[in-house]
């Protein structure tokens, strides 16, 4: 097999609000399984958090929240470099110089950023606009050989592709082309409520996601709510997107395939199905609750963790940096 620790991956999740299980199957289960084969960067990303309007104090608990949440799930400080986005300076420095290749029609075109200024009309900010800049330099810091991200987040990569290919015309060699990493079972949770939306943890119908944090009846109550159709059949098709979300919700929780997950379910209800599914879900956020739990209330630890991993990430990011800053031109003493 060929040998890949020596590879470089990269991600990250804003510290924005509760995560929800979209979260996690599209993003965060994934890490855990690829931090033995690669050299893993996972950050939080709180200057990302900051394009849409947060509350200074919930959004320093969420940022902590998520490390501990990172952990609880697998996430391995031992194995990987686990840190938060504003303690390595070299991200908002990197994002400078790549605003300069950039041009406004293309981030105009983000679909996340039409999104979001839609849902955000009174803060349409730089800062929204730019997300996907910053994005790019995150990902071009570290040399990333590969991005694990869901499906949403597919065009910000390419972008980000495009911005290394043309930095790379214009000043030579510099950075490496990442490639992104998305798996296809679980790419794209949609939401309970409307199977054809996307799972958000910024949802207002507070029955159209699950959050992690959520207990057992909660997500009892929001999976027996579930909207599916009428036909009560339960296979995976594309005129089925109820059933088909929560059939790839049950797969990734039980880890076993959608076909298996059908095979399961065969001649049954959709009554029992979705309470199958509920339970699943609920034994499988227990323990990562109760793990998160037990590592918010050792802050030392977790201060600990994130001081290394920003350490860490330091150095990664200082060598990309000063080779860019060299590239451009800029001044760095005899
Ligand atoms: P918001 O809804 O506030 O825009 P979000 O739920 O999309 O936020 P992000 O922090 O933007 O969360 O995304 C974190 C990671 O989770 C990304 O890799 C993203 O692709 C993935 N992700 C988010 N929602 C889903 C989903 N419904 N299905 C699969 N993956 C998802
Ligand atoms: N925009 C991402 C979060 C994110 C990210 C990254 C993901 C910020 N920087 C770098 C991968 C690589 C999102 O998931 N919404």
């Amino acid at each position: 097999m060929e040998d890949t620790t020596q590879k470089i991956l990269y991600s990250a999740v804003q510290p924005s609000g509760n995560l929800t299980i979209g979260n996690y199957i599209g993003a965060i289960r994934n890490w855990v399984g690829l931090q033995h084969a690669f050299t893993c960067f996972y950050a939080i990303a709180d200057m990302h958090a900051i394009t849409v309007k947060q509350e200074p104090a919930l959004l320093r608990r969420r940022t902590l929240e998520l490390a501990a949440l990172y952990i609880a799930c697998g996430v391995d400080p031992e194995q990987c470099t686990l840190y938060v986005q504003s303690n390595v300076s070299a991200h908002a420095e990197l994002a400078w110089v790549l605003n300069t290749i950039t041009y406004v029609g293309e981030m105009e075109r983000m679909t996340q950023f039409k999104d979001k200024a839609a849902r955000h009309a009174e803060n349409i900010n730089m800062g929204l606009m730019d997300y996907p800049v910053l994005m790019a330099a995150d990902i071009l810091l570290y040399q990333a050989h590969l991005v694990p991200v869901g499906m949403d987040q597919r065009q910000h990569l390419e972008i980000a592709r495009d911005i290394a290919i043309r930095f790379n015309n214009r000043y030579g060699e510099t950075f490496r082309v990442p490639e992104g990493y998305i798996l296809k079972e679980g790419a794209k949770i949609t939401s309970l409520q409307d199977p054809l939306r996307k799972m958000s943890k910024s949802d207002e119908n507070p029955n159209a996601s699950v959050f992690l944090s959520d207990d057992r009846d909660t997500v009892m109550r929001k999976f027996k709510r579930a909207v599916t159709d009428s036909d009560n059949r339960i296979v995976a098709s594309e005129d089925k997107p109820g059933v088909t979300n929560l059939l790839n919700i049950y797969a990734a929780f039980k880890g076993c395939t959608v076909a298996e997950a059908e095979k399961t379910f065969e001649g049954r209800g959709y009554g029992e199905f979705k309470l199958a599914v509920g339970e699943t879900v609920a034994d499988a956020l227990a323990p990562v609750q109760a793990e998160q739990k037990r590592l918010l209330a050792d802050k030392g630890y977790l201060a600990e963790v994130l001081k290394r991993g920003a350490e860490e990430a330091f150095r990664a990011a200082r060598k990309t940096l000063s080779k860019v800053y060299r590239k451009v031109g800029f001044y760095r003493g005899e």
